[in-house]
């Protein structure tokens, strides 16, 4: 009986880390705080120090490893995370959370509010969060587009942060996501659409809490973290689309709070950076792999070389690059990751020319609103315009 806490951690400030573990061991539902590292190095040697008197202070035991090498792709969170899942599975626990260990917003409330989803019977509890207008640009305009494009009448599209790394499960939905070989695979940054389609297609129960003070966590590094990231989940979004899903599930979703102005008036990205970069990375071959797309997207790319232009890649013509890329990208073509992070990267910058610059709550009902035109576009073949 009792409830595992899991944190997965690379390189983390300790400070950070070891907060959230003590806040975890605290939390009078938790009966063991695990944390998953990927190598050992100075974040793994000061949880190593720090945590024996955690866990003494806490009287909650604090178990610090390792992750195994379980997936096929390149060894990250993913292997991490199904190292917690197995690890779980070894123990008598019946609930685990999981939660990144970089959140500096983290608090007891976000474990009460999963216990509370898990006490009522929802097999998966998922956190969502406040989140700038031009934030999470993975999430809306590859996971969630993916996701109304490929499976429109189901659920998937309507799971409100479907990479949020925050999540609880019964000992069940555990069992059986660890029996999921494609969850087994995923050991990129993949893991997280594996482990939100894989609840879907397995039919759990659902329920999304909201958090109102937010994640706040460690900026993003350089750009090229965020390309693989880019890369890695489009590339778990492109491996459903053989994949079927059948509609209706139990879903609930909380009724989200006021935005706190931190988070409404909050820029999420460096705009001048942005398009500064544009012109760098490009090769012959990437005009070449441009020949599959429509012609306004090939012609606007091709421009983009060279000046500042982003409009042309509104938000149909997006739907349509989307196709070629579900039908063409390999992962494995260095050129095709790059032509992804330069149409991935135009699109952010129309979409906030178009939407985020009218504010945070029209950008927010924007997003909304996309999501369901790309997946009554998938269903039906009739194409909605915003405001349609
Ligand atoms: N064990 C292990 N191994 N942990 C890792 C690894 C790894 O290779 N890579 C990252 N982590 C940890 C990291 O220390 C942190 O605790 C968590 O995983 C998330 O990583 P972070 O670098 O903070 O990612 P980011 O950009 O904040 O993304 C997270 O939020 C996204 C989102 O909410 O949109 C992460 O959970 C993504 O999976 C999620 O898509
Ligand atoms: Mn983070």
């Amino acid at each position: 009986m009792g409830t595992m806490v899991v944190f997965p951690f690379k390189t983390e400030r300790p400070e950070v880390v070891l907060r959230n573990i003590r806040v975890a061991a605290a939390h009078e539902a938790v009966s063991e705080v695990l944390c998953v590292g990927y190598e050992e190095e100075s974040t793994y040697r000061a949880i190593a120090d720090a945590s024996p008197g955690i866990a003494k202070a806490a009287r909650t035991p604090v178990t610090l490893r390792l992750q195994d090498r379980i997936g096929t792709r390149r060894p990250g969170k993913g292997d991490g995370m199904n190292t917690a899942l197995r690890h779980f599975l070894d123990t008598p626990h019946d609930r685990l959370h999981f939660y990144d260990s970089d959140i500096t917003t983290f608090d007891g409330s976000w474990i009460t509010k999963a216990e509370r989803g898990l006490d009522l019977g929802y097999d998966v509890v998922r956190h969502f969060f406040p989140r700038a207008a031009t934030d999470a640009m993975i999430t809306w305009l590859v996971t969630r587009t993916g996701f109304a494009i490929l499976f429109p009448r189901s659920e998937l599209p309507w799971i409100e942060q479907p990479l949020g790394g925050e999540l609880a499960l019964s000992r069940r939905a555990a069992k059986a996501l660890a029996a999921d070989h494609r969850v087994a695979e995923r050991s990129d940054w993949g893991i997280d659409t594996m482990l939100a389609f894989s609840s879907v297609q397995d039919r759990m129960s659902i329920l999304e809490v909201y958090v109102p003070q937010g994640k706040a966590h460690k900026l993003y590094g350089q750009l090229t973290d965020l390309k693989r990231m880019l890369v890695e989940c489009f590339a778990a979004v492109r491996d459903l689309r053989e994949e079927t899903l059948e509609p209706g599930i139990v879903h609930h979703v909380e009724y989200p709070d006021v935005v706190p102005p931190s988070i409404a008036e909050k820029v999420g990205y460096d705009v001048e950076g942005t398009i500064q970069l544009l012109p760098e990375a490009w090769s012959e071959r990437q005009m070449e792999l441009l020949e599959y797309f429509p012609i306004p997207i090939r012609d606007g790319m091709v421009a983009a070389r060279h000046r500042t232009t982003f409009s042309f890649l509104d938000e149909c013509s997006w739907y349509d690059a989307f196709e070629v890329l579900l039908q063409h990208f390999d992962e494995a073509d260095e050129d095709w990751a790059d032509l992804l992070f330069h149409l991935w990267t135009v699109r952010v910058l129309a979409y906030t020319h178009e939407a985020a610059l009218r504010g945070y709550s029209y950008a927010l009902r924007y997003l909304h609103g996309m999501v369901f035109r790309y997946l009554y576009r998938a269903a039906t073949g009739r194409v909605l315009r915003p405001g349609e």
